[in-house]
């Protein structure tokens, strides 16, 4: 393998500063409630409300004259995803089995019951979020879903867009608040007419800071996965096109100053094609700013001698999104073993994922792709097992166990296996 284009080296992305900053946020939410987000609302969105929640009189109010052409197309967004979290959710069977005559063991779904789905503002008021993380867990049948959004600063407002998303995906409950302060609140829950009860789980991406207070509550509660910035890989041959590949590469890139674009590809003359094609595109594209940074220093371009090598690299970076512009893309379907979801052919935009084909877009970055896939309709549904013993069968199972646990010095645990002998 040969770096056509190598990045710089990255300090670490989570530093000390955001690690304290978010365990002081965390702690005061958890001992003095309300109070604590009002204070770091204020500070961070300079919005400090009698009341967070959104009640239907403010979210009627604020939903009226909004775009119905956008708002047409958060429903196609909506159905596809749905859709296929569907189809997704019948592969999570109930199922039992007679192991030994006697004894049944089974296992069944139970949606989680209450989700708390961060909604993030940040540089693009993304619309898509509000179906990947409110949306897929209605599938799920989660019975309560509270979203939280931070309002757009100097408007006191949350995006007027994202809440139809919000609502239209089946939020029971929306809340004005932003940061890790959303978080701790949906953790914690918070005092108040009525309360915000707290949630068995956590979801969604935002800012580092969004980020860390997942992973400092997670045990709180549960999460979905730790999102950092936005990742694309690219696998080409000299059969793709160079404007296509460098416009999914600088889409990607224009999520912040720290995306990661890479292109793997066999073929030197892509390589070439395709760093011209960025730099055109990026002299007319309005987010050049943050693109053509991100490119700079994250943007890498890999040649490789072979498919195989290909494969064999694409697996170690592991990337959030990978797309495949070759000759015959089924051919890397069926070897690819590492990223968040897999683009085919010269179609499969990432764009299109990320605005709701039907997958979902939180995805994992930093190369947790290596253990884990993305967001889906199983992350909200707990698999969870049982076990009935027949009278005959206590004369099967139970000396072996005994006979473990009195190895072990469980005296307890054996003597209550020897009742069911009697
Ligand atoms: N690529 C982002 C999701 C997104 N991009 C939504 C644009 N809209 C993280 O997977
Ligand atoms: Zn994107």
């Amino acid at each position: 393998m040969e770096y056509f284009k190598k990045a710089p080296p990255q300090a670490a992305a989570v530093s000390q500063e955001i690690r304290d900053t978010v365990s002081r946020i965390i702690s005061d939410v958890e001992r003095e409630g309300v109070d604590a987000v009002r204070r770091y609302s204020e500070k961070f969105d300079g919005f400090a409300p009698a009341e967070f929640r959104l009640s239907e009189q403010d979210i009627h109010a604020q939903l009226a004259g909004i775009d119905e052409e956008v708002t047409r197309a958060i429903d196609f967004s909506i159905q596809q995803v749905k859709h296929f979290a569907g189809l997704q959710r019948r592969t999570l069977i109930d199922f039992e089995e007679e192991t030994l005559p006697g004894v049944t063991i089974g296992q069944k779904q139970i949606p989680v019951n209450a989700v708390g789905s961060y909604i993030p503002g940040g540089r693009y008021p993304i619309l898509a979020s509000a179906v990947m993380t409110i949306g897929v867990p209605k599938v799920a049948g989660v019975k309560r879903i509270v979203a939280c959004a931070p309002v757009q600063r100097g408007t006191g407002r949350v995006n007027a867009l994202q809440l139809y998303g919000m609502v239209k995906s089946g939020a029971d409950e929306i809340y004005a608040i932003g940061g890790a302060q959303a978080m701790a609140a949906m953790a914690f829950g918070l005092d108040g007419a009525p309360p915000l009860e707290a949630v068995d789980m956590i979801v969604g991406a935002g800012n580092a800071y969004v980020a860390e207070a997942k992973r400092q509550l997670f045990g709180v509660v549960g999460i979905d996965l730790l999102a950092g910035p936005t990742e694309i890989c690219i696998l080409a041959d000299e059969s793709a096109d160079p404007e296509k590949v460098a416009a999914d590469l600088l889409a990607q890139a224009e999520h912040g100053t720290n995306s990661q674009s890479v292109l793997i590809t066999t073929s030197r003359a892509l390589a070439q094609a395709v760093t011209q094609e960025i730099e055109r595109q990026l002299a007319a594209l309005p987010t050049a700013d943050a693109a053509g940074t991100s490119w700079r220093d994250y943007g890498e371009i890999l040649l490789v001698d072979s498919d195989e090598e290909m494969v064999t690299v694409s697996d170690q970076v592991a990337s959030e999104h990978l797309e495949v512009m070759t000759r015959d893309p089924d051919w890397y379907l069926q070897r690819l073993t590492n990223y968040g979801s897999l683009f085919l052919g010269q179609n499969a935009t990432v764009a299109y994922g990320d605005k709701g084909i039907g997958t979902n877009h939180v995805l994992p970055t930093s190369r947790a792709a290596r253990y884990t896939g993305g967001l889906w309709v199983g992350k909200f549904i707990k698999t969870v097992t049982w076990q009935r013993v027949a009278d005959d069968a206590n004369q099967t199972v139970a000396p072996p166990f005994i006979r473990m646990a009195d190895t072990e010095g469980m005296i307890g645990h054996a003597d209550s296996m020897r009742l069911r002998l009697r």
